[in-house]
C-alpha cells in the first residue's frame, strides 16, 4: 500500500487533505489510492444538511459537530460550495465556535467550491466522503445549499438528509415545492428564537399530512437555535431514530446502493466527458465536427453518433 493511503487510513489531517486536494484536481494519483481505500470505507453514518441559503447550516453542523465530540465520535464535515465558507463569511465572527472544532484533532473540517462546467464537483465529493469514512471518522456530515438538481445528486450520499428551513417560509416553500420535501428525512426549522416559528412549523406540518400516508415513516420537524446550541441534542436524537428505522427497514443497504451507484456514474460521466473533450485528437475532430454542422453539412445527431462510435471502437 502506498505511503499516502496508509496515512489516510490512520487519520492523518494531512493526508486527508493531500488526497481530497488530488480528487478535486482530477490528479489520476487520486483515483490510485481511492482504489485502495475502498475496501475500509463504509463504517462513518453520513448525514446531509441541506436547505436555503443563510438558513444557519453551518453553524447547526458546528453544533452537530460539538455534541457529537460530546458523544465520543470523530467527525468529518465537508462543506459543499457555500457562501459563508467554514473558513470565513459569518462563521468568521464566531472565533470560539470555530477554534474549538479546528484545534480539535478528532474533527476534519474542508471546504469544496464549486467546480467547471463539466462537473468535478459532485465526483471530488463523494471522494471526500469516502476519504474521511476510510480514515476513520464516525460520522461524515455533507452540507450543501440546496437550490438545484446537482445539490439533491450530491445528498444521495448521506444516509439522513435534513433540510433546514427558517421562520417565514416565503423562499422555503418555494424549495419544498422544487423537490426538496422527497430528500428531507428531517426537517429542521432552524432560527427558532425568530418570530414566526409557530406558524413555520404548523406550514410544515399541514404540507407534510399531504404527502404522508398509513405505514410511510412521517418525516419529524424539529426546531433549532444553532447560534444558542438549543434542539441540537434533540435533532442528533432524531437522527440516530432515523438510522435505527433505515437499518430495520432494509433502506440503509438501499441507501448506500444508491450512494455508490451515483458515484460510479459520475465516475463514468466524468472520464467520457475527459475523453471526448480534452483528447488532443477528439478535440481536433469536434472542431471539424462543428464547422460542419454549422455549414449545414451535417446534424448535431449524426455528429454525436460519429463520436460514440470512435468511442465504442
Ligand atoms: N437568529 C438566529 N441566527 C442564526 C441562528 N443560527 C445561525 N444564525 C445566523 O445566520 C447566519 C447564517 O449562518 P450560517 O451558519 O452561515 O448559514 P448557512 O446556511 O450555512 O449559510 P450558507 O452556507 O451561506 O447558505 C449567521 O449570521 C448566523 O450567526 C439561529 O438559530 N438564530
Ligand atoms: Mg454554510
Amino acid at each position: 500500500m502506498s505511503e499516502l493511503a496508509e496515512r489516510v487510513l490512520s487519520g492523518d489531517p494531512r493526508a486527508i487533505a493531500r488526497l481530497i486536494s488530488y480528487s478535486e484536481d482530477g490528479d489520476p494519483r487520486g483515483a490510485e489510492e481511492m482504489k485502495v481505500i475502498h475496501p475500509k470505507a463504509g463504517n462513518a453514518y453520513v448525514i446531509g444538511v441541506t436547505g436555503v441559503m443563510g438558513a444557519g447550516k453551518s453553524t447547526l453542523v458546528c453544533e452537530m459537530a460539538r455534541e457529537l465530540r460530546r458523544r465520543g465520535k470523530t467527525v468529518g464535515i465537508v462543506a459543499v460550495d457555500p457562501t459563508s465558507p467554514f473558513s470565513g463569511g459569518a462563521l468568521l465572527g464566531d472565533r470560539i465556535r470555530m477554534n474549538e472544532l479546528v484545534s480539535d484533532e478528532g474533527i476534519f473540517i474542508r471546504s469544496m467550491g464549486t467546480r467547471g462546467m463539466l462537473g468535478g464537483l459532485a465526483s471530488a465529493v463523494f471522494d471526500a466522503v469516502e476519504i474521511l469514512d476510510a480514515s476513520g471518522k464516525d460520522v461524515v456530515i455533507v452540507e450543501t445549499v440546496g437550490v438545484g438538481q446537482a445539490e439533491v445528486d450530491i445528498i444521495k450520499i448521506a444516509d439522513t438528509t435534513m433540510v433546514v428551513l427558517v421562520p417565514g417560509l416565503g423562499d422555503s416553500i418555494q424549495t419544498i415545492k422544487a423537490g426538496i420535501m422527497e430528500i428531507a428525512d428531517i426537517f429542521v426549522v432552524n432560527k427558532a428564537d425568530r418570530p414566526g416559528i409557530e406558524r413555520t412549523v404548523a406550514e410544515l406540518e399541514s404540507l407534510i399530512d399531504l404527502s404522508h400516508g398509513p405505514g410511510i415513516r412521517r418525516v419529524p420537524v424539529l426546531q433549532t437555535t444553532a447560534k444558542d446550541s438549543k434542539g441540537v441534542t434533540e435533532l442528533l436524537d432524531e437522527v440516530n431514530a432515523h438510522e435505527a428505522y433505515i437499518r430495520s427497514s432494509g433502506r440503509f443497504d438501499e441507501r448506500r446502493k444508491a450512494r455508490y451507484q451515483a458515484e460510479l456514474v459520475e465516475i463514468i460521466r466524468k472520464r467520457l466527458m475527459t475523453l471526448i473533450f480534452d483528447e488532443d485528437k477528439f478535440k481536433g475532430r469536434i472542431e471539424s465536427l462543428l464547422e460542419r454542422i454549422q455549414q449545414k453539412e451535417m446534424d448535431p445527431y449524426s455528429a454525436a453518433e460519429e463520436i460514440l462510435a470512435k468511442l465504442l471502437k
